[in-house]
């Protein structure tokens, strides 16, 4: 304990103040013994008559970032330690007869901010974050946070904090009155400065303050404002209107009261299926950065500067993304009105977005000018990486390929945007397939959070280390996977649409079905996720692969009939949905008719079919095809799959991704239903042998990740 926990004095002055270190490398985690630690010195700093004041500081790159997460799944319903452990420590140190001054650098998390707000006084380096993200796991905050956090913001901006999780900055912090000082350069000693100014003052105890709370009928419209914003921006999410509970009880019952009010809420969202789910999600994105037959000393390539070839849709978007984070863009298109037309699109998506804040113009016209546009390959010989990123077909993207092996300077890494394609044929064009990579963006590319990073037969690790690395710059959850049609998120999604039209064209409704799915949870209904993407951009790659269909299975027709029609979705103002203007979706019953005469002609049965069979007709089919997936070894962990879908296609995170969700379910039960839709529907119901063998040995996939973790 020793160790995670050092009291010290500062040398430098008159030996006054004491100095509380926490070193729990890596983000200072309130661990087992770190609490007991801080209570331990905290005791001995206000015993100690020579101590005129207290400094509580992080060792190492961070405050303290909240509780141990990992703790977590170890705690037992009834029995909750966190409280145990924190709560009395807080009240401990705000009951401390001389001025505690928390200095704050890199992030003052949950745990950490609650930390915090029980000293008397807060000074951050103005590169500091301060926030309550607990919802994102699924819990609130457990320490006072709730109680605490208004009386020093205010109730709006405590409400928002707590129930959307979101950081905000030091300067933001000092503002709202959250932090008193900010400390240029040397923060120990700029906070043993404050501090010997603040012991000349008397303590102020945050759980005293109540002038931030507001009235009532102040508050009411508050409430009710972030209720509404929950259920629209946080469907589903049982913490985000906990939270919300809990800063209200703050404004209407005592600290003590308040406190336990949050006590049960944090209770009731810990040991929810939701909480596990989206912790699950925590640590997933953090374990698909490490691959296991990469090791972490693999040297990286240096990348400083890119070039991105095609300019459209996608080309666009991963300029914007690279210069976003900073990098040199080259931008090439195969003609002048093409490339007009690509940076014209790339400085619309960035006006929006400076509309809708997220950027400031500043921002926007620095990074507009880190987008070069060219025609030529003559300035690509010094790049250190190309993202191709042209029309989806095998030829031009192997001559694109040819081009880049013969400009661009050895070590460069050449990486392509294809959805479908397979790398290892386009790397076939070049004399260094070991530089060859698919990095596969997601629409809109400087939106979509995830990266599929497609490792070829020949990739080498330096290249494959090094796209995992820029990932992370880049602001991207890259995932790697094998090279097989559509890689992982395409190919799983290939069986859940398939089903969905299935389902329509056995009489259920467009809406039904998109229903069904949007009240699972899912971002978007799959027909409506459909229209957005382009209902021809499936088409196209079924009418390449139309060859490779069995003989005699069942194949959906009603998408390709519907873009026989020209109806390609929102691109062409009506696909399943007809749109208007503002791209708005109206049910449009002449799509019914049609699919169910085509369905009639086709001699499909017309039945009532429920929402459940729906979801699980939709769900499941993702589950098999992920088992396949990891039988064939196109992904090492289930986790893998489920980080892709919470970041690629709209799955909600309070679900844990396909494969986390079957696991709550049961895989005997999946496997059950599987069985039977094979019975009803034929062979594209096989189960995945894999399916079946955890299910029939009681297993889970996640107990198989944890297997496979060890023997990696
Ligand atoms: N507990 C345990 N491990 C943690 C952790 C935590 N709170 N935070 C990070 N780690 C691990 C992480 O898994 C990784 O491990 C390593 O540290 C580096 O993290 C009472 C109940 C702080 C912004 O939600 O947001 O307090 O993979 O890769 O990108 O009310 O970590 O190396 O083995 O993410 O620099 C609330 C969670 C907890 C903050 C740093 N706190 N952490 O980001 O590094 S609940 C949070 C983060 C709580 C109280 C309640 C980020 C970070 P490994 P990293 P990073
Ligand atoms: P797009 O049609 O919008 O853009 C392709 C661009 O490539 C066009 O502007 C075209 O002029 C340009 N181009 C063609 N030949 C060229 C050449 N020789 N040199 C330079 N530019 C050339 O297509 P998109 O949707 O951006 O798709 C691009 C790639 O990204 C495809 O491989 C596609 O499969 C993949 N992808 C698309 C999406 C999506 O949702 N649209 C998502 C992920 C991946």
């Amino acid at each position: 304990m020793d160790d995670l926990v050092q009291l010290t004095r500062d040398r430098d002055t008159d030996n006054d103040v004491a100095i509380i270190t926490i070193n729990n490398p890596p983000v200072n985690a309130l661990s087992p013994g770190v609490a007991q630690g801080i209570a331990q010195t905290i005791a001995q700093a206000d015993k100690d008559d020579g101590v005129k004041a207290v400094v509580l500081i992080g060792g190492g790159r961070t405050f303290v970032a909240g509780a141990d997460i990992k703790e977590f799944g170890k705690i037992t319903s009834g029995k909750t330690q966190r409280g145990a452990g924190l709560l009395p420590l807080l009240l401990q140190i705000e009951d401390v007869r001389k001025p505690v001054v928390v200095a704050i650098h890199g992030s003052a998390f949950g745990g950490g901010l609650e930390l915090a707000m029980a000293g008397h006084y807060r000074v951050a380096a103005p590169s500091a974050q301060l926030g309550q993200p607990e919802v994102k796991l699924g819990i609130i905050p457990g320490a006072g946070g709730t109680q605490r956090l208004p009386r020093l913001v205010g109730v709006a901006k405590a409400v928002e904090m707590c129930a959307e999780g979101n950081p905000i900055t030091a300067q933001e912090a000092l503002k709202l009155g959250l932090v008193d000082r900010l400390i240029e350069g040397d923060l120990l000693a700029g906070a043993v400065a404050f501090a010997r100014e603040a012991s000349e003052k008397p303590v102020r105890k945050t759980r005293e303050r109540s002038d931030k709370l507001g009235t009532p009928a102040l508050n009411e419209p508050i409430f009710a404002a972030a209720r509404e914003k929950a259920r629209t921006k946080q469907r589903g999410m049982m913490s985000a209107i906990a939270a919300i509970d809990a800063v209200e009880a703050a404004t209407r019952v005592s600290f003590e009261e308040g406190c336990q009010v949050e006590r049960q809420l944090f209770d009731k969202c810990l040991f929810s299926d939701q909480s596990k789910a989206l912790i699950h999600a925590f640590f997933g994105e953090r374990e698909v950065a490490k691959i296991p037959d990469i090791p972490k000393e693999t040297a990286i390539i240096p990348v400083n500067s890119v070039a991105v070839v095609g300019a459209g849709t996608m080309g666009g978007g991963i300029a914007m993304v690279f210069a976003n984070a900073g990098f040199r863009v080259l931008i090439k298109e195969a003609d002048q009105p093409a490339l007009d037309r690509g940076l014209a699109t790339i400085q619309k998506n960035y006006q929006s977005s400076v509309k809708r804040g997220r950027f400031t113009q500043q921002f926007v016209d620095e990074r507009l000018k880190l987008i070069q546009p060219t025609l030529s390959y003559d300035d690509f010989g010094d790049v250190d990486m190309v993202v191709e990123a042209v029309f989806e077909g095998m030829a031009l993207k192997k001559e694109v390929f040819g081009q880049l092996d013969r400009v661009c300077k050895p070590g460069a890494i050449l990486a392509s945007n294809t959805s479908t394609l397979d790398v290892d044929e386009i790397a076939s064009a070049t004399s260094r397939p070991g530089a060859v990579i698919g990095t596969h963006f997601f629409s809109p590319a400087n939106i979509m959070r995830l990266l599929e990073i497609v490792r070829g037969k020949a990739s080498s690790k330096e290249v494959i280390a090094t796209c995992m690395q820029l990932s992370k710059k880049l602001g991207k959850v890259g995932v790697l996977v094998g090279n097989c049609r559509g890689f992982v998120g395409n190919r799983i999604f290939g069986p859940y649409r398939r089903e969905a039209q299935f389902l329509v064209e056995e009489g259920a409704s467009i809406e039904t079905v998109d229903h069904a799915l949007y009240d699972f949870g899912m971002a978007m209904g799959p027909m409506s996720t459909g229209d957005l993407a382009g209902l021809d951009v499936g088409w196209r790659i079924r009418k390449e692969f139309r060859h490779l269909e069995k003989p005699g299975v069942r194949q959906p027709f009603a998408e390709d009939r519907l873009c026989e029609l020209g109806r390609y979705g929102q691109k062409t103002g009506a696909g399943w949905y007809k749109y208007d203007e503002n791209r708005r979706a109206i049910p449009d019953p002449e799509v019914n008719e049609m699919v169910l005469r085509w369905s009639r002609e086709a001699g499909i049965a017309q039945r009532k079919i429920s929402s459940e069979e729906i979801v699980d007709r939709c769900i499941y089919a993702l589950v098999n095809e992920g088992a396949r997936i990891l039988e064939e070894g196109i992904v090492g962990r289930t986790v893998d799959i489920d980080i892709i879908y919470l970041n690629g296609y709209g799955f909600p995170a309070y679900r844990g991704g396909p494969m986390w969700y079957a696991d709550t379910v049961g895989l005997d039960k999946v496997y059950r239903r599987i069985s039977e839709f094979q019975q009803q529907h034929g062979e594209l119901w096989e189960p995945a042998p894999l399916l079946k063998r955890l299910a029939q040995e009681g297993k889970t996939f996640a107990e198989l990740n944890r297997e496979q973790a060890v023997m990696a």
